[in-house]
């Protein structure tokens, strides 16, 4: 209580906004909400039987895919265009009649998948960092081979099956486009009046006050963090961010891929680990726009992946996106503080390994 007998502000228990600067929006942070009963939906954990090779899977190697192609015996990552694209390279333009209730315009692009290894009954959490860092590097490749001719290359995972995942091999997908899809061209906007306003790139010096706050700093190596950023919307989501300025993912160094294995590897275990399943999430990397873009200045961008997953409390309780979050205002239940503090205490050893090993899961 305060001298006026009012209750002192504890965010863990009163409700309040928090302003998201990459998405010039708020979100209702109401971490009191935690407590509700629950009698909604209980999702079925996920899958956890998935055999290492299925000759029907057609990601697998060796396997034959819906166009009828068959996928070389690949030994480590392997990419295809995708058989059902949503972006194809020549669709016809569909004209407007500039109405401004009626704009349309071409949309062109490619869209790619990539296998991170050949076993279905892995993922990246359980891979080698060598591996780990061959996933990083075509990511690399792809931003510059696609970004060449496309104004924005968005590199996705959706993992497991209440993220929308169709597949359980490990893979990501690579979607290109000659526009910049709405969440870049927010980012980019965002990113660009803040270097206007306060002469630093916005996610440089957001770095460098979250590792000297610590309070919502998940992990720190060489040159990347992970923070349960301040103003997001899902219970656990984070963001990984390098230390310095970098605009894109081909840019990194060799030891700055080595550190990139090394955090996400550490990131995905500890994920895994929070409620003992293949964690689920959607996840992505936002960089300087390509393209056309290229020749333009860019220094207000900084290159960062998020993390969005989906469960709330449980691994069988996931956070609804439903009537205030679409009517309304996003609302998140946890407070990110709470968040980096659960994923921080959380073991760097796999759950799985322990378990190998007769282990229990939490960290002391
Ligand atoms: P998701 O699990 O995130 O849905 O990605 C798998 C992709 O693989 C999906 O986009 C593609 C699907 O179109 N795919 C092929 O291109 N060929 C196939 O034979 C199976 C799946």
């Amino acid at each position: 209580m305060d001298m006026n007998n009012k209750p002192t502000f504890d965010p863990k228990e009163h409700q309040h906004l928090r302003y998201n600067p990459l998405r010039d929006s708020w979100v209702l942070v109401s971490a009191h909400r935690m407590k509700r009963p629950w009698k909604g939906q209980v999702e079925k954990p996920p899958e956890d039987d998935i055999p290492r090779h299925d000759p029907n899977n057609p990601l697998c190697p060796g396997s034959v895919r819906a166009n009828g192609e068959l996928n070389p015996e690949y030994d480590s990552t392997f990419m295809f265009d995708n058989d059902f694209p949503a972006l194809q390279p020549d669709a016809p333009d569909p004209g407007s009649d500039h109405h401004p209730l009626f704009l349309s315009k071409a949309a062109r692009g490619v869209c790619k998948v990539m296998c991170f290894h050949p076993w279905s009954d892995i993922t990246l959490p359980l891979m080698q960092p060598a591996e780990i860092r061959k996933v990083i590097d075509k990511w690399a490749d792809l931003t510059v081979e696609l970004g060449a001719a496309y104004a924005w290359v968005q590199i996705f995972e959706n993992k497991g099956a209440m993220m929308g995942c169709s597949n359980p091999h490990p893979h990501c997908q690579v979607w290109a486009s000659n526009f910049l899809p709405n969440e870049a061209s927010l980012a980019e906007r965002c990113q660009r009046d803040f270097l206007q306003k306060h002469g630093e790139p916005m996610l440089v010096q957001y770095a460098r006050m979250e590792a000297q706050a610590q309070e919502r700093l998940v992990l720190a190596v060489s040159n990347w963090e992970i923070v349960a950023n301040y103003y997001v919307l899902y219970s656990h989501q984070t963001v990984l961010l390098p230390e310095s300025n970098i605009l894109t993912i081909n840019s990194i160094k060799v030891d700055f891929s080595t550190g990139l294995a090394s955090i996400m590897k550490r990131l995905l275990t500890k994920y895994d680990n929070l409620f003992e399943v293949s964690f689920p999430y959607s996840m992505g990397w936002h960089g300087a726009p390509t393209g056309g873009h290229l020749n333009e200045d860019m220094s207000h961008w900084q290159l960062h992946a998020h993390y969005y997953p989906p469960l709330l409390r449980s691994a069988t309780i996931r956070k609804f996106m439903v009537g205030y979050e679409m009517l309304a205002n996003e609302q998140r239940d946890l407070t990110p503080e709470q968040a980096a503090e659960q994923l921080r205490k959380l073991s760097e050893e796999h759950y799985k390994v322990k378990k190998a090993e007769g282990k229990s899961g939490v960290e002391n």
